[in-house]
């Protein structure tokens, strides 16, 4: 097992990484910015290693700054946590070339997955379902590209090959509309990602989004560990996920996750990774494979009892997944709420001085924060300040749960969405459960006038 360890990130996901290292008895080098040099988890770590000014371009996105605090600090891993380097196959690549590991897949498979025409090929390949749509990237010519479309059937929606995460599409209604969206975006994705190329997909109406989580080895073994619904977002942004997805047979999600898991071994992934579903009239199709820890992991944890920090260090450090597909059971329910510096309801950012933080507990209760009283947010980064994460055995158990934690849970200084979790948590919709993808943006403008 690594010594030592250098955390590429900050805020809640380096002290999340931080807490894995310390049980097992790795020691922890965590990089910051200026506008991180207070944070508690800074002066936590058994090391901290200031790697520029505040804006990100210039500290967590600074890669021979972060290869040098690991050679400085004689570190042997580097675990980039999520969003910043986390899926930069360059990164990965000048991690283990300059002599570190990169706890993650190979620079290959982020490469594969950062591609999302490859990626789509990869799974067709590997027999998992996607979205119905036009083969390959689109060509120039424009006739085939209307008789693709009609193939396909309107609405249709253009996506960028170098996108994902919601940035660089376009729904096409109507034959009249579709030459010209698919030139914006093609020139967008030039600008934006350095590839202008294109796919084409059957647009899905009215889809929820559930993701299946995936651990392998080097070794060949490939598990999933159960799903996520992450379907309760507002422009790409997820506020609520919860694990398993409510009303969907266990038949159905392990046909799936079987898929996945039998998708890793095939591609030779390493590592956590996610591979992201539309699900619509009880059909799931992949869309896009996300390879690093993702914030909602914890809901996964929680019902599964699978650290997946851990298991993430134990793979890159070379040992073999410490259970099998049969070991790996979900119970209960878990449901994670996202805690955010911003106006509840015009989401406006809202940095600055935590006057006062006084976070839930209680039986089933986990708290993924690395906020505390006097701690300020700074203005520079997501403003996500942490995660309420409950688990019970049932659904209405663990929405009773949440209720009761929203409740105690008291910040002052700052405004947070917590308001907002509370109705959500109280709404007859979403205790139903099986809200789609556009359900909150429908609730908002329902939800307009308040006091
Ligand atoms: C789609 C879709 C409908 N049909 N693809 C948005 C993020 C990116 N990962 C893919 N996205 C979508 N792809 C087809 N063929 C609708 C979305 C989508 C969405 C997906 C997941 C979560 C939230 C979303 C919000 C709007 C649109």
């Amino acid at each position: 097992m690594f010594k030592k360890l250098l955390i590429a990130n900050r805020g809640e996901i380096a002290l999340r990484i931080q807490r894995a290292c310390r049980e097992m008895g790795i020691r922890s080098v965590v990089v910051y910015s200026e506008a991180d040099r207070d944070a508690k988890y800074v002066k936590l770590a058994d090391e901290a290693v200031c790697i520029g000014p505040a804006p990100s371009a210039q500290s967590y996105l600074n890669m021979p700054a972060i290869i040098s605090a690991a050679e400085v600090t004689d570190a042997e891993a580097i675990h980039p946590g999520y969003g910043f380097l986390s899926e930069n196959a360059d990164f990965a690549e000048r991690v283990e070339k300059s002599g570190f590991a990169f706890i993650g897949p190979t620079s290959a498979s982020i490469r594969l997955m950062g591609d999302k025409v490859s990626a789509k090929e990869a799974m067709i390949k590997a027999g998992v379902p996607t979205v119905p749509g036009a083969e390959g990237s689109l060509g120039e010519d424009p006739a085939q590209i209307i008789r693709s479309a009609r193939e396909v059937g309107y609405p249709v929606i253009i996506k960028a090959a170098g996108g994902g995460g919601g940035r660089g599409m376009r729904v096409v209604h109507t034959e009249a509309a579709l030459i010209n969206a698919v030139q914006t975006t093609r020139s967008e994705a030039g600008a934006a990602f350095g590839n202008p190329a294109v796919y084409m997909e059957k647009f899905l109406q009215n889809p929820r989004h559930i993701e299946i989580q995936i651990l392998a080895d080097q070794h060949g073994h490939a598990v999933w560990l159960g799903e996520r619904d992450c379907s309760m977002q507002r422009r790409h942004q997820k506020i609520i996920e919860e694990a398993p997805a409510p009303g969907i047979p266990r038949k159905v999600i392990e046909k799936i996750g079987d898929r996945c898991a039998a998708a890793c071994k095939k591609i030779g992934y390493r590592g956590a990774g996610t591979f992201e579903f539309l699900f619509e009239n009880g059909e799931f199709y992949f869309i896009e494979m996300n390879t690093r820890v993702q914030v909602e992991h914890p809901v996964t944890e929680l019902v599964t009892g699978i650290d997946i920090v851990q298991t993430q260090i134990r793979i890159a450090a070379g040992e073999p997944l410490p259970f099998t597909q049969k070991q790996v059971k979900n119970q209960g329910h878990a449901i994670e709420c996202r805690v955010n510096a911003e106006d509840p309801y015009t989401f406006m950012p809202s940095p600055g001085r935590i006057t006062m933080w006084h976070p839930p507990g209680g039986p089933g209760v986990r708290v993924d924060s690395h906020a505390y009283s006097n701690y300020f947010v700074p203005s520079n980064y997501d403003s996500m300040i942490g995660k309420i994460i409950v688990h019970a055995d049932t659904r209405d158990q663990a929405l009773a749960r949440m209720r009761s934690a929203l409740s105690e849970t008291l910040v002052e200084g700052i405004k947070t969405n917590i308001p907002l979790h509370r109705e959500l948590m109280a709404d007859g919709r979403f205790i139903e459960g099986g809200t789609s993808i556009h359900y909150l943006e429908g609730w908002l403008e329902q939800h307009k006038q308040r006091p």
